[in-house]
């Protein structure tokens, strides 16, 4: 038989007979209704998990990781607010269900079966994914990726104390709310769980507001593998800025009192706290996982009766609050009910097209307050001196220090927070003066944990902040990229549009630092940002671009929600010249405020029609010194700076290179995987122009004096466009 039908005939049985598992008697402050309510919640978590398997049997499910063993969370949801945001564990659909008890208006079992089975109708996903989740109850949704949603949760938890020091136009979070999040005994090991709990340490350890509750549901394994005994608590009883609480999960009184202490301990105290609950895990991990097969029968026997629900039965026994009938009552209505109303939403519509699945992928645009931008006073207090060097061109990184103070200036809700970004002003000096122009609650210097970086952007998006973190180098997005592709990304699709977290990321990369840095200073791979589904890339080529670019990014994310990537050439920030020294001719006037260069719209130099060059970046800036040369060989020739690197500005591409007899794709990135791949595919596929590209080698790049050999180069492109028109003559 099937493990979920012996914990079920188990409970039928042991309640009729009155054989219920021992514990301690009932104590705490948990009222015989609020006792009753909890259980309630953990008889329906219960009924959804059977019926779940029973729709994966009927081909009307289809994902059946469950709850059961877990169902004492509830009380810990009846010890919070349901405006406490709660970025859960997949196994708290108990917590889920306890929560809406405490919302007017919820019809928890319909909207969760609606999940099971799939239906457009979900109310969370639209039907993408079986997940825990619910706007109105605070719930964002959760990727399964094993604690990737603890830095975030760091985030939210700290951006309720920033939006009291700097109303952001679309809080969510009420002032006195706190964040909670929960995880499996084993995730907590995981080193994005780790980075969490520390950056919580760090951040409570210099007494900055961080109302978090960290929630460890230990069940004592991760699919087959053994938590060592006692791990939990010798690993976390002890962590600076972490106040530790442990209660046993399958008394709802006890973990209702200790749930309630440590939630006044966060709320009052504006500290996180470790919250570790004893929990057991019924029939496995999910459906298809057999327990028995690495675990001894005798051991899976005696969690089973160790059933939470029939420990539940006991104590309200014992309090006085139910008796066991009744009990037994509630149990067999709860699952009738679900099994009744699953009949139902199994007529429901789903998802069918390829359309129906993707209109969640750009979240929705939202109304924000008209702005005129700062006024004159403002601004000419925030630039000071500055003011004067704006009559002259200037290079690319002072010109985009200006725009992003402009940006503050005219956004209070625009935060910045990155290794170094605030006292130093960054590494290359991009966020000078910005610190002492909006003080440290705007410019934040974090600690040296990339994914806890992405996670507190993404959690005070949350909480109504336009964000704009930077990664301090291309090269080190990548231990922390499933922030921006596993979380960031995923939130308005799986979330039906209803959460998102804008941003504009800043990383600062590419290639070309004259004999500067290596491989890790100069990465040149996109790849892995090119084809995240909804986010966009761009990469400004010179200072005036930069500043027009980076409005209409911080737009982007302000008014339509957009994850935006802002890709800052390292090496063309410092740049003056262009074809002789002391030319100046890569120095760009600041442009006016109300410039900007919208999504999409690519830059067009020269109107040459023998040859179109299209490039982006260190190509661009390679290919105008080029562009003399090849009109002196008779060459002439247009630059596209795409600017748009994803997604892929095709219309305005096309359009670009209309009437040019060849083109010459100029692509700093790798040739595998990188942009000129899809750009050769674009034309190929749109165009009938011959073109060709030259790209970066398949390498890293070399520090020292061959640190631009792997990539192309202005004597390249001059060489490959003359060959290009030479097989047109
Ligand atoms: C990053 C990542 N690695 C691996 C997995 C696969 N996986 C899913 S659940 C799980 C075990 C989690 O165990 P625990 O945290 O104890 O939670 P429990 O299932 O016991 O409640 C693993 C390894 C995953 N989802 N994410
Ligand atoms: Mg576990």
């Amino acid at each position: 038989m099937d493990r979920a039908d012996i914990v079920h005939q188990n409970f039928l049985r042991r309640v009729a007979s009155g054989d219920l598992p021992q514990g301690a008697a009932p104590m705490g402050p948990l009222s015989a209704t609020e006792a009753v309510s909890v259980f309630r919640s953990g008889c329906l978590s219960r009924a959804l998990d059977r019926q779940s398997r029973a729709m994966q049997k009927a081909g009307q499910g289809f994902y059946t990781i469950g709850s059961s063993g877990h169902e004492g969370v509830a009380a810990v949801a009846a010890a919070l607010r349901p405006t406490d945001m709660a970025f859960l564990h997949y196994r708290d659909a108990a917590f889920q269900i306890a929560r809406a008890a405490q919302v007017p208006g919820q019809s928890i079992a319909w909207d969760m079966l609606l999940s099971f089975a799939s239906s457009s109708e979900d109310p969370i996903s639209g039907g993408r994914h079986k997940v825990l989740g619910s706007k109105a109850l605070s719930i964002p949704p959760q990727t399964s990726t094993i604690a990737s949603h603890l830095p975030k949760a760091v985030g939210a938890a700290y951006a309720i104390g920033a939006a009291r020091r700097h109303r952001p136009e679309h809080q969510d979070l009420p002032d006195d709310a706190i964040v909670c999040c929960s995880f499996g005994d084993a995730s907590a090991n995981h080193s994005t769980a780790q980075g969490a709990f520390n950056t919580a340490g760090w951040t409570s350890y210099q007494s900055i507001p961080l109302p978090l509750l960290f929630v460890c549901e230990d069940n004592g394994i991760g699919i087959s593998t053994k938590t060592p005994k006692g791990w939990i608590a010798a690993n976390f009883s002890t962590r600076p800025g972490l106040k530790y609480f442990s209660c046993n999960g399958l008394d709802i009184y006890e973990t209702f009192r200790v749930a309630s202490e440590a939630t006044a301990y966060v709320r009052n105290r504006r500290k996180p706290a470790f919250l570790h609950i004893g929990t057991i895990r019924l029939y496995g991990h999910a459906g298809a996982d057999v327990p028995t097969t690495y675990l001894p029968r005798e051991e899976v026997e005696a969690e089973e009766a160790m059933d939470p629900l029939l420990h539940s039965v006991r104590l309200l026994s014992e309090a006085g609050a139910l008796e066991p009938a009744d009990a037994l009552a509630i149990y067999n209505q709860t699952n009738a009910r679900v099994v009744r109303v699953a009949d139902e939403v199994i007529t429901r519509p789903r998802l069918k097209t390829a359309a129906e699945v993707m209109a969640a992928i750009i979240p929705p645009k939202r109304v924000c307050k008209p702005t005129n931008g700062p006024s004159a006073e403002a601004r000419a207090a925030a630039f000071g001196g500055d003011m004067k060097a704006m009559e002259e061109p200037q290079i690319m990184s002072r010109l985009i220090n200006w725009a992003l103070t402009d940006l503050m200036l005219e956004h209070p809700e625009v935060v910045m927070m990155g290794e170094d970004v605030g006292r130093k002003g960054g590494v290359y000096g991009v966020t000078q003066k910005l610190h002492a122009r909006f003080g440290p609650d705007r410019m934040i210097d974090t600690l040296l944990d990339e994914q806890s970086i992405l996670g507190l952007a993404i959690g005070m998006a949350q909480n109504g902040f336009v964000p704009m973190p930077e990664i301090q180098f291309l090269a080190y997005l990548h231990n922390a990229e499933d922030q921006i592709r596993g979380e960031a990304a995923t939130l308005p699709f799986f979330s039906n549009g209803q959460y998102t977290n804008p941003m504009v990321l800043r990383i600062a990369g590419l290639g070309y630092q004259k004999g500067f840095g290596g491989h890790f200073h100069n990465d040149n791979s996109v790849a892995v940002l090119r084809d995240i589904p909804g986010l966009i890339l761009a990469c400004p080529s010179n200072g005036a671009d930069a500043a027009k670019m980076l409005r209409e990014c911080v737009r982007l994310a302000r008014e339509e929600q957009r994850l935006v990537v802002f890709l800052e050439p390292i090496a063309l920030y410092p740049m003056r010249d262009l074809l002789a020294e002391k030319d100046g001719g890569w120095m760009r006037p600041y442009p006016a405020r109300n410039e900007t260069i919208p999504l999409g719209e690519v830059g067009v130099h020269g109107s040459g029609t023998d040859l179109a060059i299209v490039t982006f970046g260190n190509g661009y800036y390679l290919s105008r010194q080029t562009e003399k040369r090849l009109a002196d060989a008779g060459v002439k020739a247009r630059v596209v700076d795409m600017r748009w690197l994803s997604p892929l500005p095709t219309e305005a591409l096309v359009e670009a290179v209309k009437g040019a007899e060849r083109i010459l794709i100029v692509d700093e990135t790798r040739h595998s995987g990188g942009v000129a791949e899809a750009l050769m595919a674009l034309f190929t596929e749109r165009t009938n122009v011959p073109h060709a590209r030259i790209t970066a080698e398949d390498s890293f790049i070399a520090t020292g004096p061959a640190y631009a050999a792997t990539m192309p180069s202005a004597d390249g492109i001059f060489a490959a466009a003359m060959d290009l028109m030479g097989a047109a003559q």
